[in-house]
């Protein structure tokens, strides 16, 4: 008898532990990751300390890098911010999606080539990867600058982050920069965002409001806080006291010959750094941290030459500081602290990313042009199986219409007015001083035909001539445009 009991409650020890243990492995299985998702705006590759600042501070971001894993190839899709962001959404090459510039764009009517007539939204036909955390149960929330909608007022009422997968909006209109009274300072006219006091800060204002949903949502559901920094978009503008601190460190820095001394814009960065810090803190606060992804990166390059680490070109440029940007993943129990990754990931890489960290089911007819990189984050491959990374720029800027395609260490620029060729080998001229076209025709040959049957694959819209083209006004329009 004393055998028979003492038999049973083994058996029911063993059931319980059994259970418990199928439990907790289907808890972890289906637990589903909170995501944190910072794009910073116009952020230049050299601003942050942990890319080799020395004039900006940013401990905050400088520790999330030690942290997590910091990836030193990481591209934007676009050198302007509205075909960045809508291929961050959508996986999708602004050159398939026919985003491909600012919205809405600048006008150079008498340039040598007219401009195709392009995308200003994304379309409602494409789920975007907002929509798919969203019916994977996920609650979505956006602050701050949206940028993907039309000017025109008819088509306003679509277009806002609610009519593409967000369960709020706090910030996100037409806009590409704040163009309340205030601009960076209250008022802010912005939608669903607390004007606050005279003085008040957009940066301090949007992580209010980020707090404050981090606060009042249910934690039984994972959430998506995508915060999209209107910061350091210009105009470019400072907390007082921030730019004084700035001002009086500018005078030790006079022979900074690489580096923007801007006290300003070193303000907005330190207030920028001062926003990620208090979203890290909410996350400890709330004792979610070991189950929140952070991911930080940016849509295009720093507006100013010397945001770059020495990269050449910036925001609207052709070359890398148009498009390198800082991106860092913090996800707990997977990226290993310190890690660092050279490859090469681009914009439209989040959505199939994304998906994978939250279990859900890839979407492989949306992200069509993004690859997953979990594997890079957690340290079962040091590559990602990818022929090459393409850019798609039918438009005047500060540089001229052009395309580019990387492939492995090499970068190819085509400029579509001439049919001018560059070419780098990034391993060894990352500042892409040295243009070796004419030592290696054979290898350029290729990658422009690689970039054409990209072109071809993706649906590229490519220019005509102009019947407009005058070579003095087009001339003079690009001198205003500092091109
Ligand atoms: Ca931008």
């Amino acid at each position: 008898m004393f055998k028979f009991i003492n038999k049973s409650y083994l058996l029911l020890v063993l059931l319980l532990v059994s259970c418990s243990g199928l439990k907790t492995k289907s808890d972890s299985d289906t637990k589903k990751p909170n995501i944190v998702f910072l794009l910073v705006d116009d952020l230049g590759w050299g601003d942050f300390g942990c890319y080799g600042a020395k004039f900006n501070e940013t401990p905050n971001i400088d520790k999330l890098a030690s942290q997590g894993m910091l990836f030193s190839n990481a591209y934007a899709c676009s050198t302007v911010c509205s075909p960045s962001r809508a291929a961050l959404l959508t996986g999708r090459y602004p050159a398939r999606t026919h985003l491909t510039d600012w919205i809405s764009g600048h006008d150079f009517p008498n340039a040598k080539l007219s401009v195709p007539k392009w995308n200003m939204r994304i379309e409602h036909n494409r789920t975007t990867f907002p929509e798919a955390l969203k019916a994977g149960g996920y609650n979505t929330s956006f602050f701050g600058k949206w940028h993907l909608m039309p000017e025109n007022q008819d088509d306003f009422e679509q277009h806002y982050p609610t009519d593409h997968g967000f369960d709020i909006n706090i910030g996100g209109n037409q806009w590409g920069m704040p163009k309340g009274k205030g601009k960076y300072f209250s008022p802010f006219e912005m939608p669903n965002l607390d004007d606050g006091n005279p003085g008040d800060f957009l940066t301090d204002k949007l992580t209010d409001a980020a707090i404050t949903h981090l606060d009042t949502i249910s934690k039984e559901k994972p959430f998506l806080l995508y915060f999209s920094y209107y910061t350091l978009h210009g105009p470019i503008m400072s907390p007082k006291d921030l730019e004084e601190k700035y001002k009086k460190k500018a005078f030790g820095f006079e022979n900074l010959k690489n580096e923007y001394l801007n006290p300003k814009r070193a303000g907005m960065v330190e207030s920028l750094d001062t926003s990620v810090g208090r979203i890290i803190e909410k996350l400890d606060e709330l004792g979610i941290s070991d189950n929140t992804i952070i991911i930080l990166t940016a849509d295009n390059g720093g507006n100013f030459d010397k945001t770059t680490g020495g990269l050449k070109g910036y925001k609207g440029f052709s070359h890398e500081g148009g498009v390198r940007e800082p991106f860092i993943v913090k996800w707990p129990g997977i990226t290993k602290a310190g890690a660092k990754s050279d490859e090469v990931v681009i914009g439209t890489d989040f959505y199939p990313t994304i998906l994978e960290m939250a279990n859900l089911p890839l979407k492989p007819d949306e992200h069509l042009d993004g690859l997953s990189i979990v594997s890079l984050l957690n340290g079962t491959s040091e590559s990602l199986e990818r022929d090459a990374v393409y850019w798609h720029y039918p438009h005047y800027h500060r540089t001229k219409p052009y395309g580019a395609i990387r492939k492995g260490d090499f970068k190819l620029i085509e400029f579509f007015e001439d049919g001018a060729l560059e070419l780098y080998d990034l391993s060894i001229d990352p500042n892409e001083t040295q243009n070796i076209i004419k030592a290696n025709l054979v290898l350029g040959e290729e990658l422009l035909s690689e970039l054409k049957n990209w072109r071809a694959n993706v649906g590229a819209q490519m220019m005509d001539k102009n019947s407009n083209y005058d070579p003095i006004k087009a001339e003079e329009k690009r001198r205003k445009k500092r091109m």
